[in-house]
């Protein structure tokens, strides 16, 4: 397909033709067709994900690609005081070079640090995570898939050896006999998902769904447990107690391909079922009829999101989870086992080519001699070039312009401004920067505060990969020529290592990037070398590990052994420690966040989209109306929520299908009803995933004429 280098105007995309490609959002990767004069979407039928079918968001993506604010000209502030300003793209890419070479003059590599994100292309974050290591040798890169699925991706490794979000492809959920759902709302963050759990129950399946909310998820599955935020690890070894009090344990299986079950069975002697339900509030029947329905099949999958992942105990909350399933026999067999479900875009591809602060590569580790001689030679550099580990995405953020932090932060694909946990402390942070640069196609929360500001293409304007929740590669079509004046991320890197002087070879072609990257990734666990774009074309996809093009893939990784040094899965005992900050007499309930169905993620695309702002305007708190009345709250009533953190004002929407002890506020919003100003950035010791899930907070109403009671 020949691509027009003629560009247009923002408000009119020149169209290509009908080109096939998938959704600029979540994990679920919809496939649509993009063409058309307007630019539309269809849903394709061909995608397995979606099979025609499409979320609000999904339906609306075109309205992306011509939103009135569309950054087309670099911006860029004189000093700090001076406002944004177009200016030419060598005055943009020129000013970058200097700041680096200055800063890094002074104060070291490590002066300079970098942030991704997990909506990137494989190959934006391969080349990202490269041009920190050989271009800046830097070590602190890092990116928001910390906040979103490293406590699961560290569980897996644990106990399977491979973080792979699905370990089947999503066609075989519907043959299952029960999926229990721990802490995934999909009927809203990936409506089509819904369609597999559908048919499943049409042909006797059973749905579990574990959420102290009744969403609308949870208003379609069979059994609901709704526990106390922050407890589903005591709920997990709870069942696991019961399963084996009741004899539905799979001896056999345990012992031929596990490791590690007596330390676990002793750990879940003191979760018996009176105890349970007095830390999860979750009656024993319910929990005894969730095991007694995933054991009663041979085909049962657990699936946690990111409900049961968001703690300062998630890699563990996760590991609970896995030891259920691996004491039921179900990982490694034919659509059963434990599985996660990714978020953005390239949730799992964004993890595995090194914008992550330990890793190359392939998902390989920074700190392996081998790992670093493999990649130093693709990368045409000396191992010795390449820096060591460096902070975590928070750690990282809550650095900046401290006195052994970054003074300068390179910002690709992610608006912490909004997303980040205790997020009035992250603008301090980024406040205190020597300088900031953000590439992105709107001016963000987090771009606002740049000192550069650098428009770039998106999805249907470029081509590249993505990995969806599968683990199923595919590609990203360009449909529409870009505006004029925008440049992609890989021509802005390569723009920057030219003038950085940067060894290596900087592409801006994505299916060279690809090839380098599957070189890269050969060998290592997310092995990629053997998928090429003709084979994800001709194929609808193929899965990794794919370790050469005559291998067919990898649909389902963990059939014949585990990816452990010895093959088999790792029990780990973990025991239940609650929330980080419990509830007092000062905020005495928990707040917990999470999403809507018509917002993505800091909003920074979506509350640009007129119908899903129609759809879902500005933020709220959900709370019971027992504890509305018992607060002197009514229903539309502004009401100010407070942690230790901080204080938001939010309107509030009376439900009875929460908690009595529990609000929820999602966090798609800037400003004064931002959740992230509340939540506590409490870290997982493995996985430094902050705890977004759980906080304290206290409610009053604000009154109508405005004075505060
Ligand atoms: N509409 C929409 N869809 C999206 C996104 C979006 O922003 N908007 N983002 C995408 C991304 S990046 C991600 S990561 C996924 C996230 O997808 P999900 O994990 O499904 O989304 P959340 O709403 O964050 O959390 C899910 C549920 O966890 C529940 N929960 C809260 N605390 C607890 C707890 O302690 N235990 C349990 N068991 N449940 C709890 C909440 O009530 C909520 O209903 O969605 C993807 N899809
Ligand atoms: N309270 C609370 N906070 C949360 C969560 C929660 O559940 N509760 N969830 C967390 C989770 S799971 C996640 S994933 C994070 C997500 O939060 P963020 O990391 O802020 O994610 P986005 O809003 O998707 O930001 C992506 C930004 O990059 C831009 N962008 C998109 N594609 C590209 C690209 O290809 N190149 C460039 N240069 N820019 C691009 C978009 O316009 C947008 O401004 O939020 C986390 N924060
Ligand atoms: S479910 Fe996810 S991938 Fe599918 S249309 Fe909605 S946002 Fe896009
Ligand atoms: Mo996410």
């Amino acid at each position: 397909m020949a691509v027009s280098e003629q560009t247009s105007a923002p408000g009119a995309p020149a169209v290509v033709g009908d080109t096939p490609t998938h959704c600029p959002y979540c994990a679920l990767q919809c496939g649509m067709t993009v063409g058309g004069a307007p630019v539309r979407v269809t849903p394709r039928e061909d995608v397995p994900a979606n099979r025609g079918g499409l979320c609000q968001k999904g339906w609306t993506a075109a309205e992306l690609l011509t939103v009135p604010d569309r950054l087309t000209t670099p911006l860029m502030r004189a000093h700090l005081d001076a406002p944004l300003e177009p200016c030419t793209w060598d005055e943009a890419l020129d000013r970058i070079a200097a700041e680096i070479a200055r800063l890094q003059e002074r104060h070291g590599r490590d002066a300079i640090g970098v942030f991704g994100g997990g909506g990137l292309t494989n190959e934006k974050a391969y080349q990202l995570g490269k041009f920190a290591r050989i271009a800046l040798r830097t070590s602190q890169i890092d990116y928001n898939g910390r906040f979103c699925m490293s406590s699961a991706a560290a569980a897996l490794n644990r106990a399977f050896g491979l973080d792979r979000g699905l370990p089947v492809p999503i066609t075989d959920l519907a043959r299952a006999d029960a999926i229990m759902v721990a802490g995934g709302n999909v009927a809203e963050t990936m409506p089509p998902f819904m369609r597999h759990l559908t048919e499943m129950r049409e042909r006797g399946g059973a749905l579990i769904v574990i959420d102290p909310r009744r969403t609308a998820t949870a208003r379609q599955a069979d059994l609901h447990l709704q526990p106390t935020p922050g407890t589903d690890l005591a709920l997990a070894n709870g069942m696991l107690h019961l399963a084996i009090q009741e004899g539905l344990i799979d001896e056999e299986y345990i012992d031929a391909r596990t490791g590690g079950f007596e330390q676990v069975r002793l750990s879940v002697n003191a979760y018996w079922p009176d105890r349970v339900e007095r830390i999860t509030g979750v009656p024993v029947p319910q929990m005894r009829e969730a095991v007694r329905l995933l054991a009663r099949g041979r085909r049962s999958l657990i699936l946690t999101a990111r409900g049961a992942e968001q703690h300062a105990r998630g890699t563990d909350t996760v590991t609970a989870f896995i030891n259920l399933a691996l004491a039921l026999g179900l990982p490694g067999r034919e659509g059963s086992g434990y599985g996660c479900l990714t978020g953005q875009g390239n949730g799992q591809g964004g993890r595995e080519h090194g914008q992550k602060a330990d890793q190359l590569p392939g998902y390989r580790k920074i700190d392996d001699p081998a790992a670093r001689a493999h990649v130093a030679a693709v990368w045409g550099v000396d191992p010795g070039i390449i820096p060591g580990p460096g902070r975590s995405a928070y750690e990282l953020l809550d650095a900046l312009g401290t006195d052994d932090g970054p003074k300068a932060l390179l910002l690709f694909g992610s608006n912490p401004v909004v997303s980040a946990p205790r997020s009035n402390r992250i603008e301090d942070r980024l406040n205190a920067l020597d300088f900031l640069a953000v590439s992105d196609f709107v001016l963000s929360e987090t771009a606002l505060r740049a000192d550069v500001v650098l428009p770039t293409t998106q999805w249907a304007e470029e081509s590249g990969t993505m990995t969806n929740l599968e683990g199923r590669v595919l590609r990203r079509r360009r449909a529409v020529d870009p505006p004029a004046g925008v440049r992609s991320d890989l021509e802005i890197l390569a723009g920057l290592a030219e003038r950085l002087d940067a060894p290596g070879t900087w592409s801006t072609d994505p299916a060279e990037v690809f090839d380098e990257l599957r070189a890269a990734s050969a060998g290592g666990l997310a092995d990629y070398s053997g998928i090429t774009y003709e084979r994800i074309e001709r194929e609808g996809g193929v899965f990794w590990p794919c370790p050469s093009e005559d291998h067919p893939g990898t649909p389902r990784p963990f059939l014949d052994r585990f990816a452990t040094p010895d093959g088999r899965a790792r029990f780990t005992p973990v025991e239940h420690g609650g929330a980080a900050e419990r509830t007092d007499r000062d905020y005495p309930i928990h707040l917990t966040t999470g999403r809507v169905l018509a917002q993505y993620q800091s909003g920074a695309q979506t509350r640009r989209v007129a119908p899903l702002v129609e759809a879902a305007p500005e933020p709220f708190v959900e709370l019971h109306p027992d504890l509305a009345e018992r607060h002197g709250v009514a229903e539309g009533a502004m009401v100010r929520v407070t942690s230790r953190r901080g204080t938001v004002a939010v309107r509030a929407r009376l439900v009875d299908t929460i908690r009595h002890d529990t609000v929820f506020i999602p966090f798609h919003w800037a400003g004064e009803g931002r959740a992230n100003l509340l939540t506590n950035p409490a870290l997982d010791p493995l996985s430094r995933m902050p705890e977004f899930k759980v906080c304290a907070v206290r409610i009053e109403p604000i009154e109508q004429n405005g004075a505060d009671q």
